[in-house]
């Protein structure tokens, strides 16, 4: 997780590129809600308002896609998953999250990849609001895996037992996605 080097296989680049499989979804802060739901004590819908009244926390880290380029210290403001954890009270059997955004995007996330404390839904990059193509307004960031793993445009996160594999995932990329071991692809795919 050293942050300032580069992992296997990657390069250097000034700033993120903008990766989307659709277009980038409109939104209306009035009706926003981010669901927390699967096998937790407290399934919640927080409002724009709930989001807003969450302890924010800056996390800056390196990222890394899996395309092969990494961008130095990127700067993240948001509420910890740590913070959301702390809400729903996941069940001790939970091993994988999925992440939705609201272009239809899915991923599925390791737990332990989630919950990490540098994980975080974020609403600030760089000091400023988070750009439209970077996940207005709510995005996942994860940044000891792939950069893949970060949906944007969050809309919902479902804690679960079993891996049911996101958009990537099911095309032969990488259940885990740890940058620091390569792991890109599923064994046994190209
Ligand atoms: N909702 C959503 N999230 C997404 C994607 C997407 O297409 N839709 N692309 C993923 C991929 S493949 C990468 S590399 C990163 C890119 O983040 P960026 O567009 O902010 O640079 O977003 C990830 N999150
Ligand atoms: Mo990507």
């Amino acid at each position: 997780m050293a942050q300032g080097k580069l992992p296997p296989g990657q390069e250097w680049v000034e700033r993120p590129i903008v990766y989307d499989i659709a277009a980038v979804p409109s939104v209306d802060l009035a009706t926003f809600r981010l669901r927390l739901c699967g096998a937790v004590a407290e399934p919640v819908d927080l409002s724009w308002a709930a989001i807003a009244a969450l302890p924010l926390e800056r996390v800056v880290r390196d990222f890394h896609c899996v395309t092969a380029w990494s961008v130095r210290s990127v700067a993240w403001e948001g509420v910890l998953t740590s913070e959301l954890i702390k809400l729903v009270r996941p069940g001790a059997d939970v091993r994988w999250v999925l992440a939705r955004g609201r272009d239809g995007y899915t991923t599925s996330v390791p737990y332990d990849g989630f919950s990490r404390p540098d994980s975080l839904v974020a609403v600030r990059m760089n000091g400023e609001i988070l750009p439209r193509e970077h996940g207005f307004p709510l995005r996942l960031v994860i940044p000891s895996l792939y950069a893949w793993k970060s949906a944007k445009y969050l809309d919902a996160i479902e804690f679960r037992r079993d891996l049911l594999r996101g958009f990537w995932e099911n095309r032969g990329y990488h259940d885990r996605g740890d940058p620091w071991l390569e792991e890109r692809f599923h064994e046994g795919t190209s």
